[in-house]
């Protein structure tokens, strides 16, 4: 069987508002896939083609190859094409599957759309699948019983990604994945109801092989998820023993980890020793996430000074250790208001902030924000393209919809107005993504 996998093209925030582009000076990027596509076709029994399509640059309508079964893996901004995209297919009378968050999330929009749904972590039941599929079988959804065991999955599949390259589209990093599952529950977050409550780590060998085969291609990664830091016993242990893992590795490879994720206030939690450890895994950026947070909610919010002081120092932390922080702030929180524009944005002249990102609340399904939002019928907007944190889709507590939608963009806009000289850049600034 030929098995077609297809990323579904989703806005970011410079598509989603072109006039972004005139003054947010950094080249414009676009983020490879993520990696649930490679994850799953790794796990395709032998005997099967599998091959990927990158909706993004390659718009399936002019690209559609053969297939015996097309497999759309997608999170929530990229459901409105999703959906499109199967529509267009089965109108064909191709055969249709749907994976991913929004379809763990929300399998019962999809359904109508699919042959089937597959619900949770694609490696449990993707040889199920196949089987199925080959015998013309396919039952309408399947979902995993369990979460994948990490120890015995084999390395993500990246080689397909990586050969799909072309002169339109070659990212220069790509996520590399150290771990699932998260037992913390952010406002919106939706990792703990699609990946478990526990955290579960990939072997060191698994990490190492990927690593690897992305660094001989001349790629960098990103550590982009922030559960590397989070207080739990073992946890800063076994991520410390990584970054000196990779530390030695870099003497034998060029291996170069773009930037590690974090929660800002998870940096007060750290020994100092291991902001060195993280420079010396070649690590040259923190993307700082801020608005998930007591700290810097209480900060940007009512302008609470003890939390200013707090977020100050986290950046300090990057500052003085050599590891630049690309702040990402997220506007719309329940406690923020008028103000919350002018205190971010004094708050990054202040610590003189090189770049940073500016993105909107959303209640994505399957997060507590989005529990209490539908249970407060304060969402207005369903339509799925606008869930890409560049759109206002609720009704904020302290201000109009339209004011937060204009303060966002006023945020991007002054924030950019005095660093024009971006445009000269180093070409890793265009990591940026917007
Ligand atoms: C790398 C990354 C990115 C990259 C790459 C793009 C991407 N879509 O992934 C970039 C930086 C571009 C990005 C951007 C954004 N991202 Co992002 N990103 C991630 C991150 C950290 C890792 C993705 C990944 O590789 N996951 C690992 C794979 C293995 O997981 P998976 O895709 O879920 O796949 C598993 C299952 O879902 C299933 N499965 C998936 N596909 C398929 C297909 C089939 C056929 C089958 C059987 C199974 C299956 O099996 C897989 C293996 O178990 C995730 C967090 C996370 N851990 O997922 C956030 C995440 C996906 N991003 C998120 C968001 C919100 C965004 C932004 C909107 C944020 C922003 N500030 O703007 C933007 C998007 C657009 C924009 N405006 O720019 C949210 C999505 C929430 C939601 N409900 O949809 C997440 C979950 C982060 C979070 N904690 O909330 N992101
Ligand atoms: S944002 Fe990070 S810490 Fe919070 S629930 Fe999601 S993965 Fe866990």
């Amino acid at each position: 069987m030929k098995i077609q996998f297809i990323y579904p093209a989703f806005e970011r925030h410079a598509q989603a508002h072109p006039e972004l582009k005139e003054y947010v000076p950094c080249n414009e990027y676009i983020g490879s896939p993520s990696l649930g596509i490679a994850s799953v076709a790794a796990c395709t029994p032998p005997g099967h083609e599998v091959a990927f399509l990158d909706d993004r640059i390659h718009p399936v309508e002019d690209h559609l190859p053969e297939a015996d079964l097309y497999a759309l893996s997608f999170f929530t901004a990229a459901a409105s094409r999703a959906l499109e995209i199967a529509d267009m297919l089965r109108a064909k009378g191709k055969k249709v599957i749907a994976g991913g968050i929004f379809p763990t999330m929300m399998s019962e929009a999809c359904a109508p759309h699919f042959d089937s749904v597959l619900v949770g972590e694609g490696e449990v039941y993707w040889e199920q699948v196949i089987a199925d599929a080959q015998r013309g079988e396919l039952k309408p959804r399947y979902e995993a019983d369990r979460p994948a065991d990490l120890s015995s999955l084999p390395r993500p599949a990246v080689e397909l990604y990586l050969e799909a390259e072309d002169d339109l589209f070659s990212p220069d990093d790509y996520p590399l994945q150290v771990s699932r599952g998260c037992p913390f529950k952010c406002d919106s977050c939706v990792l703990p109801s699609c990946m478990g409550k526990k955290i579960r780590h990939f072997p060191d060998d698994t990490i190492w092989e990927t690593l690897q085969v992305f660094a001989r291609a001349g790629k960098r990664c990103s550590l982009t998820e922030d559960t590397s830091f989070l207080p739990i016993p073992g946890v800063k242990r076994r991520f410390r023993e990584l970054l000196r893992r990779i530390k030695e590795f870099r003497q034998d490879e060029p291996v170069e980890l773009s930037y590690v994720g974090t929660s800002m206030p998870l940096l007060l939690n750290m020994e100092e020793e291991i902001f060195d450890e993280v420079r010396q895994a070649g690590v040259g950026r923190f993307y700082l996430v801020g608005g998930f947070d007591p700290v810097t909610r209480g900060a940007f919010g009512p302008g609470d000074k003890a939390m200013v002081e707090k977020a100050e120092q986290c950046v300090k932390l990057c500052q003085d250790h050599g590891v630049e922080p690309y702040v990402s702030f997220l506007v719309g929180n329940e406690q923020d208001d008028e103000g919350t524009f002018d205190r971010m944005l004094e708050f990054s002249q202040g610590m003189k902030l090189n770049i940073a990102e500016f993105a909107i609340a959303t209640p994505y399904p399957g997060s507590p924000m989005w529990k209490k939002m539908t249970e407060q019928d304060r969402i207005f907007d369903h339509t799925w393209k606008h869930y890409n944190d560049a759109n206002v889709v609720f009704k904020p507590a302290n201000m109009s919809p339209e004011r937060l939608q204009e303060g966002y963009l006023y945020l991007w806009r002054e924030f950019y107005r005095t660093r024009q000289h971006l445009q000269q850049a180093d070409s890793k600034l265009a990591t940026v993504q917007f």
